[in-house]
C-alpha cells in the first residue's frame, strides 16, 4: 500500500538502485557504486548549504575570478572545495577536472588513485544564488585510459561516448539528483528529514510532445539567420506548428531539467556577441556532455547545431559548445535550419 507521502509501492533508496544498477555492469567492484554514493553525499551537503546560504553569509562574491573570467561567488568556492575533499582520498579516483579549476587536479601522492576520472561543474547557474533561482551541480565519470599512477589531462578528454556516469543535482524548490549509466535516465528527490535521495522519478522519458524552448532571446541580434529563422519556427511563425512557450532562466541545469520533464529544446548557439566565445558559452566535458547522456537515456538528442554532442572529441579541458538539447525532433530541426540558412 503506498503512502500518502511516497506514491510509490517501494521506497528506494540511490543507494539501493546504484546497487541495482551495478548488476548491469559485470566488471564492476563497487567502486563506481561507492563513488556515486559520494556524489549523493556532495548533494545532500551542499543542499544543506544552499539552503541556508543567507544565514550563513556565504551568499555574495568572494574577491577571485576564475578560470573562465566569471566572479567566483561563495558557494561556487564551497561547492568546489566539498567535492574536491570528498573525493581526494577515496582511492576511487585517477584525476580530477572542475570548471572552477584551470588545469586537472591530481591525487596528493599521500593517497592511492584509482580507475575513474571525475569531471564537474560545481555549482553552474552561481549568478542566481543570490535570487534564490535553481542552481545545479553537473558531473560526468570516465574510466581512466592510462594504466597507472597519476591521471592525465588525456585521461580527461575523452568523447562523452564513453562516459560511464552522466549527471547533475538541482538544488530548487527541492533537491533532486538525476543520473544514468547508460541503463536509462533515473530522478531521486531527497527527503531532508531521512537525509536520503529516494527514487521519484524512474526510468525519466522526455514526453513525445514539446511543451518549451528555452534560449537567451536577449542575445537574438547577434544570431545566424538559421538561429533566428529556428525560433520563428519554435514560435509558430513560420511551418505549420502550434507554438511553443518559451521558458529561459539562464540556469542551465534548471532550463535542462524542466525540458526534460516536460519536453522541449534548450539551446545556447554560437556566441558570437562576445569574440572571446566564437563556439558558444557552455562547456563540453563537465555541462554539454552529462546532460546530452541523461537526455539521450531519456530518449531525446544533443548536438552543436552539427554534430552530436556525445561524439565530440574534446580538444582541451575547458573547450565550449553551441548546444542544442531536449526532444530530438527539435534539435534536428534546428541542424536542419542551420544547414540551410547558416
Ligand atoms: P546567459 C550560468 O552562468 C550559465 O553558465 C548556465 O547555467 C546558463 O545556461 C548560462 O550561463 C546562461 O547564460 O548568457 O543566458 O546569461
Amino acid at each position: 500500500m503506498a503512502s500518502v507521502l511516497y506514491p510509490r509501492e517501494t521506497i528506494i533508496t540511490i543507494e539501493r538502485h546504484i546497487l541495482e544498477e551495478q548488476k548491469f555492469h559485470p566488471e564492476a567492484t563497487g567502486v563506481l557504486t561507492s563513488l556515486l554514493y559520494d556524489i549523493a553525499l556532495v548533494g545532500k551537503y551542499i543542499a544543506n548549504k544552499t539552503t541556508r546560504a543567507s544565514f550563513a553569509d556565504i551568499l555574495g562574491t568572494t574577491k577571485d575570478i576564475n578560470v573562465q573570467g566569471e566572479q567566483v561567488m561563495k558557494l561556487d568556492e564551497l561547492a568546489d572545495h566539498t567535492i574536491y575533499k570528498l573525493n581526494e582520498h577515496t582511492g576511487r579516483i585517477a584525476v580530477m577536472a572542475s570548471e572552477e579549476q584551470a588545469d586537472i587536479i591530481q591525487i596528493p601522492d599521500k593517497y592511492p588513485t584509482g580507475k575513474y576520472v571525475l569531471l564537474y561543474d560545481p555549482l553552474d547557474g552561481s549568478s542566481n544564488i543570490d535570487v534564490n533561482a535553481p542552481i545545479g551541480t553537473i558531473f560526468s565519470i570516465h574510466r581512466r585510459k592510462s594504466e597507472s599512477g597519476p591521471g592525465t589531462l588525456s585521461d580527461c578528454l575523452q568523447p562523452g561516448h564513453n562516459m560511464v556516469v552522466g549527471g547533475y543535482i538541482i538544488y530548487g524548490s527541492s533537491t533532486m539528483m538525476v543520473y544514468t549509466s547508460g541503463k536509462g535516465t533515473h530522478g531521486f528527490t531527497l527527503d531532508p528529514y531521512l537525509g536520503e535521495f529516494l527514487l521519484t522519478h524512474p526510468n525519466i522519458k522526455i514526453p513525445e510532445k514539446p511543451k518549451y524552448y528555452s534560449v537567451n532571446q536577449g542575445y537574438q541580434k547577434y544570431w545566424s539567420e538559421g538561429i533566428k529563422r529556428f525560433t520563428n519556427y519554435l514560435q509558430g511563425l513560420e511551418g505549420d506548428n502550434k507554438p511553443l512557450s518559451s521558458r529561459y532562466i539562464g540556469s542551465l541545469v534548471a532550463d535542462f531539467h524542466r525540458n526534460l520533464l516536460s519536453g522541449g529544446i534548450f539551446y545556447y548557439p554560437p556566441d558570437t556577441k562576445d569574440p572571446k566565445l566564437p563556439t558558444g558559452k557552455l562547456r563540453l566535458l563537465y555541462e554539454a556532455a552529462p546532460l546530452s547522456f541523461v537526455c539521450e537515456q531519456a530518449g531525446g538528442y544533443a548536438s552543436n547545431g552539427k554534430q552530436r554532442i556525445l561524439d565530440i572529441v574534446p580538444e582541451s579541458l575547458h573547450q565550449r559548445v553551441p548546444l542544442y538539447i531536449g526532444n530530438r525532433e527539435l534539435v534536428e530541426k534546428a541542424e536542419e535550419y542551420i544547414r540551410k540558412f547558416g
